[in-house]
């Protein structure tokens, strides 16, 4: 029999992993802001979180950690595949980051979308409560509000979407539109990183089903759904506080004297992903090189490329080209134990990774089109100091809350340029008023606060 929860959280992953330790096998809390945030609130509520545990084939018995149920969704290889690898991130990323990559569109993919989404809807009605608050995450799971309802009319449904929302010329692409907008308006609470995100997702509910609407209120039959806007955040305090520990200092400077203490340190840290700008970053650094208006070893470039989706096709070609890019601008422009770029196509820990953020005197997030991007709030957090200049691509979510960044429109190669010098020689005194302005809207608006907003805008 399976315990009930009054809270329970639907995403594509669980917030664990499995490590294999000297006993053997055991979960382990995976790191991230959204588990982070999501943990008090589940575990003061025994509540359940459902989703995929990794692995394929039969999935893990439900199990408790930390105070909170654990209620695992199994995906065999070829939901894997198609649900996945196909649907999700060959067709439903690419279209919603505008299309920066086309996307593929294959009725087998969607075919199992709608499997594995009704599969994690029953697996939600089985463990919720009557009357119970249920919290679907992103795109991955657009179908299961409308399932869920379908199955559970009692209860509470609220539903985030991750990624950008499509204007409704891209979303008009999709062979399976109406079913996914009717699979959202399933949930009585629709959020999305971004105002302009949540306006196009209301006119697209008129455009495609001519729904009525008032404000931010969508009328669905007897029902009423709310779109809005709730920009995600990080754990601020946690990410200031590992900054500011000794041994991240300690290894800041270590990772710098690595370098070969150069004046200026550009880091840019993404998943490898062909929606980050990590080549059109590249290109921008080789031309100011060539043209001599930065010059190794004076500035040195590391580019962390957390592995990602690697058996996706659009990925696979996307690593050729940054490590062409990357082999280039070390061929020209390296020395013997002294790159122009140190690429790192690894996963590193977090204390590495705030090492690095302390280490960087400038970051580069230049995302053709992001949600939020986390990094560009976490090397802000990470300033304790107020130095360093975060350079921030304007199609970031993050570009609308953090406008003290050096904003940047990354289609343009010579502002990208101009911006990156900028923001290499900005005077001490403008940075720090510019980190510290940042900080403060990062102290107020944390995960926490991200999360309750929504709570309660849901009525919770
Ligand atoms: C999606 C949306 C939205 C990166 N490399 C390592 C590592 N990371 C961590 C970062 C950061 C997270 O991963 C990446 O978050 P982003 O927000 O930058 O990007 P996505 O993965 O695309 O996330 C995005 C987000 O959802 C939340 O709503 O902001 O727009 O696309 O926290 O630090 N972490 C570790 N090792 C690494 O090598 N431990």
């Amino acid at each position: 029999m399976t315990a009930r929860s009054s809270f329970v959280v639907v995403a594509n992953r669980m917030p664990v992993d499995q490590v294999i330790t000297e006993t053997g096998r055991e979960w382990q809390r995976s790191p991230g802001g959204l588990v982070t945030a999501l943990h008090p609130v589940l575990a003061a509520r025994g509540g359940t979180w459902v989703g995929w545990a990794g692995g394929v084939g039969d999935a893990p018995e439900p199990f408790e950690m930390e105070g909170v149920h654990l209620h695992p969704v199994p995906l065999t290889a070829d939901d894997l595949e198609r649900y996945y690898e196909g649907q999700s991130n060959a067709t439903i990323w690419p279209l919603y980051h505008d299309a920066v990559e086309t996307p593929t569109y294959r009725r087998r993919w969607r075919e199992a979308y709608r499997e594995v989404n009704a599969r994690f809807a029953a697996a939600a009605d089985e463990v919720s409560a009557h009357g119970a608050t249920v919290w679907v995450q992103d795109y991955q799971l657009q179908l299961v509000p409308a399932m869920l309802r379908e199955r559970r009319p009692d209860l509470k449904i609220g539903f985030f979407l991750h990624i950008p929302f499509p204007p409704i010329e891209l979303f008009m692409q999709m062979p399976q539109r109406a079913e996914i907008l009717h699979g959202l308006l399933g949930a009585d609470l629709v959020g999305f990183q971004q105002r302009l995100a949540a306006q196009n997702f209301v006119r697209l509910a008129r455009h495609l089903l001519g729904l009525r609407y008032s404000g931010h209120v969508i009328k669905v039959e007897d029902r009423q759904v709310k779109s809005r806007a709730f920009p995600i955040s990080i754990d601020t305090t946690e990410m200031e506080q590992l900054a500011a520990s000794p041994t991240v200092q300690a290894r800041a400077k270590q990772i710098r004297a690595e370098l070969g203490d150069p004046a200026t340190v550009v880091l840019g840290v993404d998943r490898l992903d062909y929606t980050k700008g990590i080549e059109l970053r590249l290109k921008a650094f080789r031309e100011l090189l060539a043209e001599g208006r930065m010059a190794v070893p004076d500035t040195v470039m590391v580019q962390v490329a957390t592995p990602s989706r690697e058996r996706v096709e659009h990925y696979q070609t996307l690593r050729l080209r940054v490590e062409q890019e990357v082999g280039r601008i070390n061929g020209d422009f390296g020395r013997v134990g002294m790159p122009a770029v140190h690429y790192l196509h690894q996963s590193y820990n977090r204390t590495e990774l705030a090492a690095l953020y302390v280490a960087a005197d400038v970051m580069m997030v230049t995302p053709l089109r992001d949600g939020m991007n986390l990094v560009a709030k976490e090397y802000v957090a990470a300033r304790g100091d107020s130095g360093g200049a975060l350079l921030l691509s304007e199609f970031a979510g993050a570009a609308s809350e953090m406008r003290q960044a050096f904003l940047v429109n990354p289609y343009d190669p010579e502002a990208v340029k101009e911006v990156l010098l900028k923001a290499a020689t900005v005077e001490p005194a403008e940075a720090r008023r510019r980190m510290r302005t940042m900080q403060r809207q990062l102290r107020t608006y944390d995960v926490n606060r991200w999360a309750h907003s929504f709570l309660n805008e849901l009525g919770e």
